[in-house]
């Protein structure tokens, strides 16, 4: 692909821009008789977004020419998903990857209530998403067009309204660039989200005048590193102040790109950091001020960091939900919280905080330490040599050669074979959990991963990417993993990817598996075959709940995997683990899978969860 070797290596579209825009925008229209459908995927070139994420039909066609006429010039091209939700995972991990828009489509109808629940999961876990439906001509609205989706059909727009930070339909090709180019602008800026299109067949196959696109997305996507000073000044007066400050780190892209400046601020003040769940894999498990999880499936060492009064807690870029937050723990919404976010939404949830600063937080915190007296940078010396292994609830379990194998062991044979580069995806259900809790790659010597990226790439920097773990905090849809970690290896074939999917999750998902085939991926898929829900199993009995509905069949993914022509192996005990040839899957350009029979007895890390419910 032409534009590859720049996009790969900056992250947001933005700077994307800055580097290809200049004025070196495609013209769409200077192709015989251009469409509208084209001028979509000039777009989407424009900030660097090399794939669409969709299943075809009949409505959503000429978007599709459009894509095959790209893909012959080497511009954005379609990526074949099985299923429409698939397909908005893909676009989730493409995103979380690469910083920049996922973009995912799908045809009218079921195509779009498909496309929904992908849609929904991006909505509420902050993710960048451009997602785009047909709908039959617009002539034909009212009289019951096939798949019709309009307010006189199935109305998906109706629904898509409620997940959405942008929804529309596009009812003349005029308004098509301003409409698109609102839903990249709102899709990108914080609080992030999914943006969706509705664009009539018809409307796709229109003409485009001559001179398209108009919008140089250079400026207008840029992100505003604005500071506000007043609040930065308050709150180094209260760090003055403070003799011991805790930080809390939330996940998502905003603490991705700032990491480092976070970073340094504990150093700088000599603070002990915890993360919150889906920031585990911004940090390095082993950096000596590190206190572990606070939050869902966390340790108690940072529960116990919180406990031990400290003057000031600093809470970074964290939604402050029933996960993020130890189900609104006093521990952290009391009035020793300062908060600091460019999220209003997040603001909202801590009224007792002593000081909110809002603001772009690497540019907060760049000031920050700047005002406090620029740190010394960061070394290697402070990562410190200690193993995390204290943190863990049942470190025996966590050792343990006994088979079926723990789950806890499983993970750390995860953490231990993998190289350093890897991302690790954790589906919904205790695979979330058991990752959170348990899952601490071997030391890197190094906690920021994008440094770490950077020697590997011969200097060149990496943007986006957060963190080498991802899950879900809010809407947590059973096999989510499984098509983000399709698009995440699609957005980056350099390095591994491993999806960690409980066997549910697999039987309703995994079909996508054939995509990383298909697109010859390194992603090495892990399912727990426990033959049951394992989540709600274990949510039912710590409940007193009935014990129902939980059971699966017993069923050999190895075969499934093998009868699509990938490589697959059933791991029963630690010892099976020594079998394997990791390297070989690691160098695998295309997929393996890993069926382990776990056992399904191990109790996983959710107390909070029956907390929040009310069993237990
Ligand atoms: C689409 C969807 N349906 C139902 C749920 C509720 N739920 C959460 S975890 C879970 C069980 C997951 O089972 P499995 O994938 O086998 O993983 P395990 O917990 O056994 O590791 C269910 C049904 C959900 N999160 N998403």
């Amino acid at each position: 692909m032409n534009n590859s070797g720049l996009s790969e290596y900056v992250g947001q579209g933005s700077e994307l821009a800055d580097e290809r825009a200049g004025d070196g925008r495609r013209d769409a229209s200077a192709q015989a008789n251009p469409e509208v459908a084209d001028l979509i995927v000039a777009y989407l070139e424009q900030l660097g977004i090399e794939y669409v994420f969709g299943v075809p039909g009949g409505a959503i066609e000429p978007l599709y020419n459009a894509l095959a006429r790209s893909q012959r010039r080497g511009g954005p091209r379609p990526v074949l998903a099985r299923h429409e939700s698939g397909a908005a995972f893909m676009a989730d991990g493409y995103a979380r990857e690469t910083g920049k828009i996922g973009v995912c489509c799908a045809t009218s109808g079921p195509g779009a209530t498909n496309l929904l629940t992908g849609v929904a999961c991006a909505y509420d876990n902050g993710v960048s998403l451009l997602a785009i439906t047909g709908q039959p001509a617009l002539p034909s609205f009212g009289r019951k067009a096939l798949q019709e989706s309009a307010c006189t059909g199935v109305n998906t727009l109706g629904m898509f309204q409620h997940c959405t930070r942008y929804n529309t339909l596009i009812s003349h090709s005029d308004q098509l660039e301003n409409k698109l180019v609102n839903a990249l602008m709102t899709a990108s800026k914080s609080p992030r989200g999914p943006a969706h299109l509705s664009v009539p067949v018809d409307i796709l196959r229109a003409p485009i005048k001559h001179g398209f696109p108009s919008y140089n997305l250079k400026s207008l996507l840029h992100r505003a590193s604005l500071v506000d000073e007043m609040q930065i000044q308050a709150l180094c007066t209260e760090i003055g102040r403070a003799r011991r400050i805790v930080i809390i780190i939330g996940g998502g892209h905003n603490c991705g790109e700032a990491i480092e400046a976070i970073l340094k601020l504990a150093e700088l003040t000599d603070s002990h950091f915890v993360t919150s769940p889906d920031a585990k894999g911004l940090v390095n498990a082993r950096h000596r001020l590190y206190r572990g999880v606070f939050g869902f499936a966390g340790h108690l060492s940072a529960d116990a960091l919180l406990q031990d009064d400290p003057d000031l807690i600093l809470a970074i870029g964290t939604s402050l939900g029933e996960w993020t937050s130890g189900a609104w723990s006093t521990t952290v919404l009391n009035q020793r919280l300062v908060h600091i976010d460019s999220s209003e939404e997040h603001l909202l949830r801590s009224p007792m905080a002593r000081l909110h600063v809002r603001g772009r937080i690497r540019s907060v915190c760049e000031r920050l330490n700047e005002l406090l007296g620029e740190a010394t940078p960061s070394t290697i010396a402070n990562i410190g040599l200690k193993s995390p292994d204290y943190m863990l609830l049942e470190t025996a379990k966590f050792v343990s050669s006994a088979t079926p194998i723990k789950p806890q062991r499983l993970m750390r044979e995860l953490s231990r074979r993998f190289p350093t580069s890897t991302r690790f995806y954790a589906d919904a259900g205790n695979s979330t959990a058991w990752a959170i809790h348990y899952l601490q790659p071997r030391d890197r010597r190094d906690f920021r991963q994008h440094d770490y990226d950077a020697q590997l790439n011969g200097g060149m920097r990496r943007k986006g990417g957060a963190g080498w773990l991802r899950v879900l905090m809010d809407f947590a849809p059973m096999g989510w993993a499984i098509g983000a970690a399709v698009g995440g290896a699609r957005g980056n074939p350099e390095y591994p990817v491993v999806c960690i999917t409980g066997d549910g999750s697999y039987l309703m998902n995994g079909q996508e598996i054939s995509v990383a085939a298909a697109e010859k991926l390194t992603v090495v898929f892990v399912v727990l075959n426990d033959s049951s829900l394992g989540m709600v199993k274990h949510g039912q009995r710590l409940a007193g709940a009935e014990p129902i509905a939980f059971e699966l069949p017993a069923v050999d993914f190895r075969l499934q995997a093998e009868a699509m022509g990938i490589p697959a192996f059933v791991i029963r005990s630690p010892e099976d683990m020594d079998a394997l040839d990791f390297d070989a899957i690691v160098a695998r350009k295309g997929p393996t899978l890993l069926d382990v029979r776990i056992d399904g007895e191990e109790v996983p890390p959710m107390g909070l969860r029956m907390k929040t419910l009310g069993g237990a």
